[in-house]
């Protein structure tokens, strides 16, 4: 059985993955005297025990989770169940992504822009240095070399980053292509981006470690001006696997303007109608939004399917024949657990069947996991997320709200044949998107790629447990991109608006479209079904790309006709219809006004199309309010 086998008989599985019968013969990667002389140099600051380069083998994985086990950093779930599998109980302070520790240093404080936390680099710099010094005593440093992009990929780009913590290193290993694979090009010429990662929890000759070190103060810190990443306190996710958002968007994002493409937090599907042919999108929300919900969504329309390509960043660039062309630079979901179950997504569940990690989910008697979601029935004890008894009588959530799974892309049933071809695929549309429990409708079209921009500028969602504040707080997350965007948003847009100046110049400017899945009626529900029903949405897309259907004009852009959505084989009153696409003048004045102040932080550098969009938006909200 190699690790990515599903098993295809029930018999006994074994406990841990087969090794492979003979050693793999030794490859001879140069490392890189560049990359050899930083090591060297960052090893001196931080002082760790023992230095690793991670070579990415099946082999060095396995051994990395034993020693996770040994150490207790994670659980052997049951390989009956689950096999070879992993639960990761965290520290309870080490969660979620810590956008209030995450700073951008910029020479000029106007280049991080009013929406991010900016540092003097000097001062920084110098802060950084007693933080990490000795940071690693009396633990192993691992060198992990990663790429983002399939290797060969005109749009790859690589990394090393050195971690103390191997929780980390096997995350990566399932989210990038790390290991030799990547080392190789840098030694080829390929430029790289550092990244330095340490829990910050030294540890003194004989100090028993914990299962999972880390440090109440964090820094997730980024200079994107010279490229480099230091991260400092966490474990978790998005603070420690640098190459997925500090580098895959915060960096990328200032390589991408100054180089004329755009890195964003995308999903990126292919939708099949039953004619054949085939659509591509890529939608932008808010962490935990939907995005791995949509990208491997089982549509509940017949004779439709929807593919997989990437399910959290997307990089896209005019390609040669003038589309627009993207990739998904990782290669693995470290995707939201509460929520994922048969019902809403029966896909994620059957790619979780094995070779996963879990972290702060839920563990049963009989040693599989569990979640809110997961089944409709709640099971009758488990123990939860902190590692204490639990039962449906608790009144606490069983698995953190945050609770996530890692897994390798390539196990996920919905993924595209093409998901990982070096010259991306062509998008047909661009999607926005964010949870609002009122006033934004399922579903709206922009005018034109300009007034896209606007929306995708504008967007508000509700804030989720992904990250420290206060769930349900209602904030501007333009383009979904607030915790990620690595130079001044205003800036970012103007960005948007030449890209989409230059694709005019090209074959064809791809739609953009607004959706929101979360409105709730007068009672609290949501209105819409939701999940595999999203692809009553997809469908109306495709015939508006197809121009097959006409649209109703309103205020802020084109709604369906009445009757315009297939609604066979789903329950949903006229009324809750009707509220779905309320377009309310007087709230959208209110909405206008919120917007106005979200603009003006940006002072000067606010592009001037953006004002004009929100003049023409204001004077057609009132015009309809007559
Ligand atoms: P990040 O990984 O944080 O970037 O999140 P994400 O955007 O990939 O969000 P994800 O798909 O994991 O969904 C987050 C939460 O929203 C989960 O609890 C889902 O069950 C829920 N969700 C996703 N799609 C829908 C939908 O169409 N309707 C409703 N009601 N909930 C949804
Ligand atoms: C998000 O918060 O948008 C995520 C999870 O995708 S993390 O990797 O922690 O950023
Ligand atoms: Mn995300």
């Amino acid at each position: 059985m190699t690790l990515l086998d599903r098993p295809r008989t029930t018999g006994p599985v074994p406990v841990v993955a087969a090794r492979t019968a003979a050693p793999v013969a030794e490859r001879v990667v140069v490392r890189p005297a560049e990359v050899q002389a930083w090591v060297a140099e960052q090893a001196a600051l931080l002082e760790p025990a023992e230095i690793v380069w991670v070579d990415g083998s099946t082999r060095e994985r396995h051994e990395l989770l034993q020693l996770l086990v040994t150490n207790g950093t994670i659980e052997q779930l049951n390989p009956d169940l689950r096999p070879y599998s992993f639960i990761a109980r965290s520290a309870e302070s080490d969660v979620a992504r810590l956008e209030s520790r995450t700073f951008i240093c910029t020479d000029d404080e106007a280049n991080a822009g009013p929406t991010n936390n900016w540092r003097e680099p000097a001062a920084m710099r110098a802060e950084l240095q007693g933080v990490f010094r000795g940071a690693m005593r009396g633990r192993t440093m691992y060198v992990v070399p990663f790429a983002m992009g399939p290797i060969g990929s005109p749009m790859a780009r690589f990394g090393v980053q050195l971690t103390d913590s191997p929780y980390v290193v096997v995350s990566v290993g399932t989210m990038t292509r790390m290991g030799d694979a990547a080392l190789e090009q840098i030694a080829r010429g390929a430029s790289w981006v550092p990244a330095v990662h340490s829990v910050g929890a030294p540890l003194a000759p004989g100090q028993a470690d914990v299962p999972w070190p880390c440090n109440d103060t964090k820094y997730i810190v980024h200079f994107p001006e010279n490229r480099e990443i230091w991260s400092y306190g966490s474990a978790y996710g998005g603070n420690a696997i640098l190459a997925k958002k500090a580098y895959a968007l915060r960096i990328a994002s200032v390589m991408a303007r100054e180089e004329g493409w755009l890195a964003e937090h995308m999903l990126l599907i292919k939708v099949t109608p039953p004619t054949g042919r085939s659509y591509h999108f890529a939608a932008a929300f808010p962490s935990a939004c939907g995005k791995t919900n949509m990208a491997m969504m089982t549509p509940n329309l017949p004779g439709w399917t929807v593919e997989t390509i990437g399910d959290d960043i997307a990089w896209l660039w005019i390609g040669a024949d003038g589309r627009l062309r993207a990739i998904n630079p990782e290669a693995g979901f470290f995707g939201v657990a509460p929520g994922t179950g048969l019902r809403t997504n029966p896909t994620a569940v059957d790619a979780l069947w094995g070779n996963t990690i879990f972290t702060n989910v839920a563990t049963t008697p009989e040693g599989d996991v569990w979640w809110e979601g997961l089944t409709d029935e709640k099971p009758a004890s488990l123990t939860d997320w902190r590692g204490e008894q639990w039962t449906p009588a608790s009144g606490r959530p069983a698995a953190h709200p945050n609770s996530r799974f890692t897994v390798s892309a390539r196990q996920c049933p919905s993924i595209a044949e093409d998901w990982d071809d070096p010259e991306g695929v062509v998008i047909d549309a661009i999607i926005f998107g964010g949870r609002r429990a009122s006033n934004v409708p399922l579903v709206v079209e922009a005018r034109d790629w300009d007034h896209g921009v606007f929306m995708g500028a504008t967007i508000a969602s509700e804030q989720t447990a992904a990250a420290e504040g206060t769930v349900g707080e209602l904030r501007r997350d333009p383009f979904a991109m607030l915790p990620f965007a690595g130079y001044n948003m205003a800036d970012y847009f103007a960005h948007w608006l030449d890209f989409g100046r230059r694709l005019r110049r090209s074959a064809r400017v791809p739609r953009v479209f607004q959706v929101n899945w979360f409105r709730k009626g007068a009672d609290g529900s949501f209105l819409w079904p939701g999940f595999g029903d999203n692809a009553r949405v997809l469908e109306w897309m495709v015939a508006r790309i197809d121009g097959q259907v006409g649209a109703v004009d309103s205020p802020i852009g084109s709604l369906p006709m009445p009757g315009g959505l297939t609604l066979d084989g789903i329950e949903i009153d006229d009324a809750a219809l009707e509220e779905l696409f309320r377009v309310d003048p007087e709230a959208f004045l209110a909405e206008a006004d919120d917007i106005e102040r979200f603009f003006a932080s940006f002072g000067e550098r606010l592009p001037a199309e953006l004002q004009r969009q929100l003049a023409l938006l204001r004077g057609r909200l009132e015009a309809a309010r007559g």
